[in-house]
């Protein structure tokens, strides 16, 4: 039997926050902010090998105790509360307090037993995504196993025969319960070193949702037209910067359980795509690419050398999954003139405004009252103003000169190496 305090000593991603205190007081096995973790750091595992953690932004790592040579992880099944950015929080469902659930991270050869607990309401299973492992640990309710009913716990133990970017996820009321948050990673580290050392590891979980503006729960019957996106359960501008230090090797594994694919592009970088969730793939069947695309029920890793100092963008380059809550069904208004328009409509609509005559981007800094809990479908400030962006975004960050992976800030491009306004 594990108990929670057991679980929290011995958890070897607790140690390195050294936050016991905040812990125990805790109903829930908290969330250890991998994001603010010192450079490099090579977290040692107890069976004699050693690793460089990853880094879930905006997430955790699950702790685990030894269990005479099993590592033993404890997952709850439960409703979350989850703020997507400032001004907005959804009612999910998801994993130890989380959306996503906390990161498993393993070695292969690790024997793994991994406890399941359901406080949901209605029945759920749990499926490691890619996993080698027997089939009546595969997880799927129905053909290999019985549901986890609410209050059950079941035990899964299997021994790690491969390294890689894996998944966890239900296998029970599939449509709705990974609609509604519930996924995570599961990380296999190799056994042997790595051929190239990899500094920084992120690690980024791809969903989009159908939340009416002005209400605070996900409709999991919508099938195609979603209006939040996110990358770890955060829409930009609530999602954390990638802080890497120049001359970092950095791999970026990215999951999808949505229902679209996502191309996820890459400023400033040539990257080659190293794995998939069916393994890494040989340097021989590598290709230079600057974006991945990452289908539904998939993992992609790829990797570069942050040799490139700056603010670089990162984001799904589908063009309505980079903004936040908005209709699709408005009329197109580019062109049109309205002048004059206006007045006359709103004697028939009070609330009409005449826009998108000449774009869409005064979205992004017109003050328009929004509904309750949703975000703007453009926002977000940089240091030249407005972003305009939101959903799938987020800056990779990389500085020369930096002894922590904090947000660094804004970069300050050299003297002439900013696009200038031509005035003559
Ligand atoms: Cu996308």
């Amino acid at each position: 039997m594990i108990t929670r305090r057991k679980m929290l000593f011995s958890s070897a991603a607790a140690l390195l926050t050294g936050g016991f205190s905040m812990l125990l007081g805790r109903s829930q096995p908290e969330a250890v902010d991998t994001q603010t973790t010192q450079p490099s750091p090579i977290k040692p595992s107890t069976n004699g090998l050693s690793y460089i953690p990853v880094v879930t932004p905006n997430g955790s790592t699950l702790p685990w105790e030894w269990d005479n040579g099993v590592k033993v992880f404890h997952l709850i099944a439960e409703p979350v509360k989850r703020e997507f950015a400032s001004g907005m929080t959804v009612n999910c469902w998801g994993y130890n307090g989380q959306t996503p659930g906390p990161t498993i991270e393993a070695v292969e050869g690790d024997r793994v037993r991994i406890l399941v607990t359901n406080k949901l309401a209605e029945h759920t299973s749990i499926h490691w995504h890619g996993v080698l492992l027997p089939n009546g640990m595969d997880g799927v309710g129905g053909l290999t196993q019985k549901q986890i009913k609410p209050g059950e716990t079941y035990a899964y133990e299997f021994t790690l025969r491969q390294h890689g970017t894996q998944m966890y996820h239900p296998h029970a009321d599939e449509m709705l319960q990974m609609a509604m948050g519930m996924e995570g990673f599961f990380i296999i580290h190799p056994k042997e070193p790595e051929r190239t050392r990899v500094d920084r590891d992120f690690c980024i979980f791809l969903q989009e949702w159908f939340i009416e503006p002005g209400t605070s729960t996900p409709n999991p019957a919508i099938m195609t037209d979603f209006n939040i996106f996110t990358f770890n359960s955060r829409a930009f501008p609530g999602t954390a910067p990638l802080v890497a230090r120049l001359g970092d090797r950095v791999r970026i594994r990215i999951a999808n359980l949505s229902m679209d694919s996502h191309p996820i592009h890459l400023h400033g970088y040539s990257f080659t795509i190293t794995g998939t969730d069916g393994g890494p793939i040989s340097p021989s069947a590598q290709w230079p690419e600057t974006s991945v695309n990452v289908p539904p029920g998939t993992t992609r890793d790829i990797e570069f050398m942050a040799n490139a100092p700056g603010d670089w963008a990162f984001h799904c380059h589908k063009n309505h999954h980079v903004m936040n809550a908005m209709s699709h069904d408005i009329p197109n208004m580019l062109g049109v003139k309205q002048k004059g328009v206006e007045q006359k409509v709103q004697n028939l609509l009070p609330d009409y405004m005449a826009m998108g005559e000449s774009g869409m981007s005064e979205m992004a800094t017109m003050k328009m009252p929004l509904p309750r809990n949703t975000l703007p479908m453009m926002t977000g400030e940089g240091p030249f103003g407005p972003l305009e962006m939101g959903g799938m975004f987020t800056v990779l960050k990389v500085r020369e000169d930096i002894t922590t992976y904090d947000d660094p800030g804004w970069y300050q491009p050299p003297k002439g190496t900013v696009a200038w306004l031509v005035t003559d």
